[in-house]
């Protein structure tokens, strides 16, 4: 990534803390949890007993690997298979080898604001898939996704994978389908993965486990400002809280001050009041049903083609389509 594009992040970073430290309630955006820290305390809560989603959507594209493959190389003859937030590439493989099987013309695109993640994924890719043709490339969403051909000759069909969508509202995930469908020619495809409302013990417990990943996870958020922004957060101050609302849908979760106290960020000159109790509001992690599903993509301007699921309806994999 250009060392200018490096800057810009770290201005927003900082413009972001500031802004969300500084208004009432207190948020701040999960986004920004995702450094190397973040990266590995992720893949930590993918390992989670608790956390069910990657086993789900694991079993997904193993028991409809070929179904998947299918529609993927469906009226073409070359494909390009763009990534989302790519991370380690596991789900992903899956559908690599079995693509691999079924065409051998087709260029995995994986896109990732990490590029220590996009390097190793590479590496681990160059050796046990030595004829793929891989393009990685560093940035955020967009920018990237600008950068991809797209014609009516080569079909792009853009994964997204891990119910990464659930870190948006409503509002949010219309804008960003929106956005993909405008870049989509009518064989394009989007085969995103979303959570599934289910019982709501459930899902607390996937955000709440006993060892304290998912705390660490949430307070790699406190440990990040004061390691970039020169501040002095006391992460035994705060406490890790999670909520499920059953009715929406929406998990979220939040660090609560325990005490009084005053923090300071030296690069904003900014001092932080918290009173006692009160609350930064962390993440939401939503979770949906075919309803939701439906208006959402109704919404942007696309339509539902096929969707996948596991034996509990834990979790579900669809196609999206103009
Ligand atoms: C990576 C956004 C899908 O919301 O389930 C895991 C992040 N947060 N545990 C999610 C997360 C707390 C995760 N996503």
């Amino acid at each position: 990534m250009e060392a200018d594009t490096l800057t810009k992040i770290q201005a927003q970073f900082a413009h972001d803390v500031h802004e969300g430290l500084t208004a009432s309630p207190k948020h701040l955006a999960s986004k920004y949890i995702y450094d190397h820290k973040g990266d590995l305390l992720f893949e930590q809560i993918m390992n989670l007993p608790e956390y069910y989603l990657t086993e789900c959507e694991l079993a997904i594209l193993k028991n409809n690997r070929k179904e998947i493959a299918n529609l993927f190389l469906q009226n073409t003859a070359s494909l390009n298979l763009v990534e989302l937030g790519a991370g380690n590439g596991k789900k992903t493989k899956i559908l690599l080898e079995q693509l691999q099987k079924q065409s051998p013309n087709f260029r995995y695109v994986p896109i990732d604001i990490s590029g220590n993640a996009l390097l190793q994924l590479k590496n681990s890719l160059s050796i046990e898939f030595p004829s793929l043709t891989v393009t990685p490339k560093q940035g955020t969403y967009f920018n990237m996704l600008e950068t991809i051909e797209s014609s009516e000759s080569v079909k792009n069909v853009i994964l997204f994978l891990g119910s990464n969508i659930g870190n948006l509202s409503h509002s949010q995930a219309i804008t960003f389908l929106s956005q993909l469908a405008s870049g989509m020619h009518s064989n394009d495809m989007i085969f995103v993965g979303c959570d599934q409302k289910k019982n709501p013990q459930t899902i607390l417990n996937a955000y709440n486990d006993p060892k304290g990943v998912t705390e660490a996870f949430n307070k790699n958020l406190l440990h990040r400002i004061n390691s970039e922004l020169n501040a002095n957060f006391i992460l035994d101050n705060f406490l890790h809280w999670e909520s499920y609302n059953p009715q929406s849908g929406t998990a979220k979760s939040f660090l609560v001050s325990k005490i009084n106290q005053k923090v300071q960020i030296a690069a904003l000159d900014l001092e932080v009041d918290f009173k006692a109790w009160e609350t930064i509001h962390t993440e939401i992690s939503q979770k949906y049903d075919d309803g939701l599903i439906s208006d959402l993509v109704k919404a942007a301007g696309l339509q539902i083609t096929a969707q996948f699921s596991d034996k509990k309806n834990y979790f579900k994999n669809y196609i999206l389509t103009k």
